[in-house]
């Protein structure tokens, strides 16, 4: 298939890019990013990943781009290294199921960040709830050997998928991410704000944090903290964007 040759392509020819999208605190400063991939292709433009990570997926291919994502990602938390700016950001990579299902995932992890010189503390990875369906035991060895290397796991996407609360209780996630639709409706359907609210309190007796997604309005900030959200995602806050765009925003909100 032509993407598929695309894809291949892509990896050599340096068409993807990460664009990093910022985390906030409640006073709106910029504690962390998610990374997020972008794909310049050469003729069909900047193709987003909904249009591509599937059939990379399905051909194996998400394997050299994951490996891609987390050089990059780390090779950029090394070069924050120098500038008091930027040397507490972490970064959030997404890791998709079909990654952390092959059996070298944790070496392959740990080789990378190792390699890239980046402390293991500075990044985050994200998981979505589909890997929770698996064996329990091999998705908590695999998260527990990447734990104690130093990474923190985050829940993406939380509640929209398979989430038993099992998983959450036995599984050594460090954030929960509550899911961009709960917000989109916050303030249209009062049910929306008692999930958000119970979300928070379960993860505080877990020990958990929590960052809401999808974050567009003051409103929506706003009632989020009312529910004890504090940490929040979105562009109110800013839009994915390529890292020179980034430092800007980080002097100004200094
Ligand atoms: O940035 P946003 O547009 O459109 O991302 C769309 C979807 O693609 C999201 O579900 C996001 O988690 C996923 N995604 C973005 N970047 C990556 C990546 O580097 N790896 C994986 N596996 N998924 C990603
Ligand atoms: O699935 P995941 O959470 O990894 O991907 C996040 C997705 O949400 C990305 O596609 C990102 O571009 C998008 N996104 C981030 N902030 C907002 C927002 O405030 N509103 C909307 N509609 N989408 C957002
Ligand atoms: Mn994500
Ligand atoms: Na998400």
């Amino acid at each position: 298939r032509a993407l598929e040759v695309d894809i291949r392509r892509a990896i050599a020819r340096g068409e993807f890019e990460l664009h990093y999208q910022p985390q906030v605190d409640r006073r709106g400063r910029i504690i962390g990013v998610e990374a997020l991939l972008r794909w310049q292709h050469p003729t069909r433009g900047m193709v987003p990943p909904n249009a591509f990570i599937p059939l990379a997926e399905e051909t194996g291919l998400i394997i050299p781009i994951g490996d891609w994502v987390l050089r990059t990602a780390t090779a950029q938390l090394q070069a924050w290294v120098g500038s008091p700016e930027t040397r507490d950001l972490t970064i959030a990579v997404n890791v998709s199921a079909t990654q952390f299902r092959q059996p070298d995932f944790v070496e392959q992890v740990r080789s990378i960040v190792s390699l890239s010189g980046a402390r293991p503390q500075a990044l985050k990875l994200e998981l979505t709830e589909s890997v929770l369906a698996d064996d329990m035991d091999v998705v908590q060895a695999k998260m527990q050997a990447l734990k104690a290397f130093g990474i923190a796991w985050s829940l993406d996407d939380f509640g929209t998928g398979y989430s038993s609360l099992s998983s959450l209780k036995n599984l050594p996630f460090q954030q929960i991410k509550i899911d961009q639709s709960f917000v989109r409706d916050l303030l249209a359907d009062h049910r929306n704000m008692a999930i958000v609210e119970t979300i928070v309190r379960l993860s505080d007796s877990l020990g958990l944090s929590v960052i809401a997604e999808g974050v567009e309005t003051e409103a929506q900030r706003a009632a989020l903290e009312k529910a004890g959200c504090i940490n929040f995602q979105g562009y109110l806050f800013g839009r994915p964007v390529p890292v020179g765009e980034l430092l800007p925003k980080l002097s100004a909100a200094a």
